[in-house]
């Protein structure tokens, strides 16, 4: 998988990408990131990115032209083409579904704004979709773009040392994680559940699955859906 980014912060992107999963899925060439400063796509003298919104109002708003030239430039290489997502609290909401559907292609293209928005024409008309990682607004698309690299990075094989855990986990069948224990089975006072310490498989797995359903049922309503059994 090949992942671009076009941000007007480039430095934002050293951290996470010098960590963990991502740097191992780099390592091993299961997934490359390529950093673009937009700002390279920009013309005049002044290199101007934004602009003042029409219609009046605070701050600025990104400029069409070089958000164009970076896609225009961008998908010209290599021989597939990407798919280009506009990171926005206006856009369709990622969940695990849309992360395993960005697994499948071979190129993404994420550009992330800055400012008080970004001029409407990108969405409408130069990029694929529109996403968002949530309900509430950042000062940018960074993290969310980050958010996506580590979400479809870790479905691609070999980039997660155990591919079990991916099929095993959270949301992959609409319930929540059950809870975690490990050593010291005291701590402060506070006990592991017997069920987990009884070494009887069946017994665990059955606390296992009530404590998901408890969970998903309090914490997440909207996921409680699925088909108990
Ligand atoms: C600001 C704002 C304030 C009041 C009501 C609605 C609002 N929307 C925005 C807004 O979209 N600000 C953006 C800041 C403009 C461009 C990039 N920024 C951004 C992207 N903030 N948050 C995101 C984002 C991206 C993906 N998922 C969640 C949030």
């Amino acid at each position: 998988m090949r992942f671009d980014v076009v941000t007007i912060f480039p430095e934002f992107f050293s951290g996470p990408l010098s960590c963990g999963l991502l740097k191992r899925a780099m390592a091993a060439g299961v997934a490359s990131v390529f950093i673009h400063n937009l700002r390279d796509y920009a013309e005049g003298a002044h290199l101007q990115v934004d602009d003042t919104p029409y219609g009046g109002g605070p701050g600025m708003v990104m400029k069409p032209e070089p958000i164009w030239r970076a896609i225009e430039s961008l998908s010209a290489v290599g021989e597939e083409k990407p798919l280009v997502i506009l990171l926005s609290p206006q856009g369709s909401r990622l969940d695990q579904a849309t992360a395993f559907r960005y697994a499948t292609a071979r190129r993404l293209l994420l550009i992330s704004g800055r400012y008080e928005g970004v001029d409407h024409r990108v969405a409408e008309h130069m990029v694929d979709e529109e996403l968002s990682i949530g309900d509430y607004v950042l000062a940018g698309g960074e993290i969310a773009a980050l958010v996506v690299i580590e979400a479809v990075t870790r479905l691609i094989p070999g980039a997660v040392g155990n591919p079990d855990s991916v099929k095993a986990e959270s949301f992959v069948e609409g319930i929540l994680d059950y809870p975690q224990y490990t050593r010291p089975p005291e701590f402060r006072r506070w006990g592991v559940p017997e069920e987990l310490l009884s070494g009887n498989h069946a017994r665990v797995d059955r606390w296992r699955h009530e404590q998901a359903e408890k969970r998903t049922r309090i914490n997440r309503p909207d996921l409680f859906h699925h088909v108990h059994g």
